[in-house]
C-alpha cells in the first residue's frame, strides 16, 4: 500500500481486516519492521485519540514518531500557488511538504474541511499536494473527506462484535452545536459499502450525503423506523452537504436515547467521539453496557499499526 487516504487504497479488503485482528492479537510481533523508520505527524486540527493511537501504532512497530502542531508550533503554511506572500502566512506548503519529507518515512496529516469553499474541499486539495510533493507515503488522519483510520476501526469493531454474517449497521445524524465535517459519515459509508452488512442512513432532510459517497445506499428520513432491527446504531453530526457547510437543524429529537434504542436489536452504540453528551447521545445510551466507544477508540491504535505495516512492508 502506497497512501492510506481511501479504503480505495487498500490492496486487499478481506486481507487488511485480517491483518488488523493479527496486530490485535500480537501488537508486538513486529517491532523490528519500523527500525530506524521515522513517522512525522502533522496537525492543522485538534486530536485526542487519533495523535495517541497512531503514535502508539508506530511505536509498537518500533518506529520513531514526530509531532507537529502546525498552528500552535509552526508557520502558517500557505497553500494557494501563485500568490504574493505579503500577508501573515510566512510559508508556503511548496517547500514546507518536501523539506518535512526529507526528515521522515511516512508522514501522517491532519487537515479537516474548511468549509470555505466545497470544491476546494472535496478536491481534497491539501492532502494532494502532500502526495504530490512529500516524496513519501502519506496517510490521511482525516482528511477534508474522509478519516480511514477512523472506519478501519469503526470496522474491526463491528466485525469484532457482530452476531450474524449480514447486521443492520445504521448511521445516524444526530444534533450538534458546531458545523463538523462530513468526513466521519463519508469514510464509513465508504467502508461499509465494501462489506455484506445491511446499512441504512438516516438523517433530516437537508442532510443528504455526497452522492459520490452515498451510491445506492439507502436513506431512510424516519430514525425511529431505520432503528427498527438495527445491530448497530452509529451516531455522528454532520454539516449539510448541499447547503455547504450549514447548520440546518439542532433538533433534540435526533438525540439518540434509550427510548430509540429500545426500538433496535439490542444494538451497539458506536460514536467515533469526541461526543457532545445530552446531544448527540443521552448520558444512558452511552454509559450502557451496549456503548463500544472505548473498544471502538482502541481499535483506532489496532487499525493504525495495520495500516502502517501494510506501507512499512510495501516499501
Ligand atoms: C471531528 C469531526 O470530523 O467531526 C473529529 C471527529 C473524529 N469532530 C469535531 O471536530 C468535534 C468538535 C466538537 O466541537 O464537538
Amino acid at each position: 500500500m502506497k497512501n492510506f487516504i481511501s479504503v480505495k487504497d487498500i490492496p486487499n479488503f478481506k486481507k487488511a481486516l485480517e491483518v488488523a485482528f493479527d496486530v490485535k492479537k500480537s501488537p508486538h510481533a513486529y517491532s523490528h519492521l519500523g527500525k530506524n523508520k521515522t513517522l512525522v505527524l502533522i496537525f492543522f486540527n485538534s486530536s485526542l485519540r487519533t495523535r495517541l493511537s497512531t503514535q502508539k501504532a508506530a511505536m509498537n512497530l518500533g518506529m520513531n514518531t514526530m509531532v507537529l502542531n502546525v498552528n500552535e508550533d509552526g508557520w502558517q503554511l500557505e497553500s494557494e500557488l501563485g500568490v504574493v506572500m505579503d500577508g501573515d502566512k510566512p510559508e508556503h506548503m511548496r517547500e514546507a511538504i518536501p523539506v518535512i519529507g526529507s526528515y521522515c518515512d511516512i508522514i501522517g496529516i491532519r487537515s479537516f474541511a474548511k468549509f470555505q469553499d466545497k470544491e476546494d474541499d472535496y478536491q481534497e486539495k491539501i492532502l494532494n499536494q502532500f502526495i504530490e510533493y512529500a516524496g513519501v507515503p502519506i496517510v490521511s488522519m482525516e482528511g477534508a473527506t474522509r478519516h480511514p483510520l477512523q472506519s478501519f476501526a469503526d470496522l474491526l469493531t463491528i466485525e469484532e462484535l457482530k452476531s450474524k454474517p449480514k447486521p443492520k449497521v445504521v448511521l445516524t445524524w444526530a444534533p450538534h452545536p458546531r458545523a463538523l465535517p462530513q468526513a466521519v459519515a463519508n469514510s464509513f459509508v465508504e467502508w461499509m459499502k465494501e462489506t455484506d452488512y445491511e446499512l441504512v442512513v438516516t438523517h433530516p432532510e437537508g442532510y443528504e450525503l455526497a452522492p459520490e459517497f452515498m451510491g445506492d445506499v439507502k436513506v431512510e428520513y424516519d430514525q425511529k423506523k431505520a432503528f427498527e432491527g438495527a445491530d448497530f446504531i452509529y451516531a455522528k453530526n454532520w454539516a449539510s452537504y448541499i447547503s455547504y457547510g450549514q447548520i440546518l437543524s439542532k433538533d433534540f429529537s435526533w438525540t439518540v436515547d434509550a427510548e430509540k434504542m429500545a426500538l433496535t436489536n439490542n444494538a451497539k452504540f458506536m460514536h467515533c467521539l469526541p461526543v457532545r453528551r445530552n446531544v448527540v447521545v443521552s448520558d444512558e445510551v452511552i454509559d450502557s453496557p451496549n456503548s463500544v466507544v472505548v473498544q471502538q477508540a482502541h481499535n483506532r491504535e489496532v487499525t493504525a499499526q495495520a495500516a502502517l505495516k501494510m506501507i512499512l512492508e510495501s516499501k
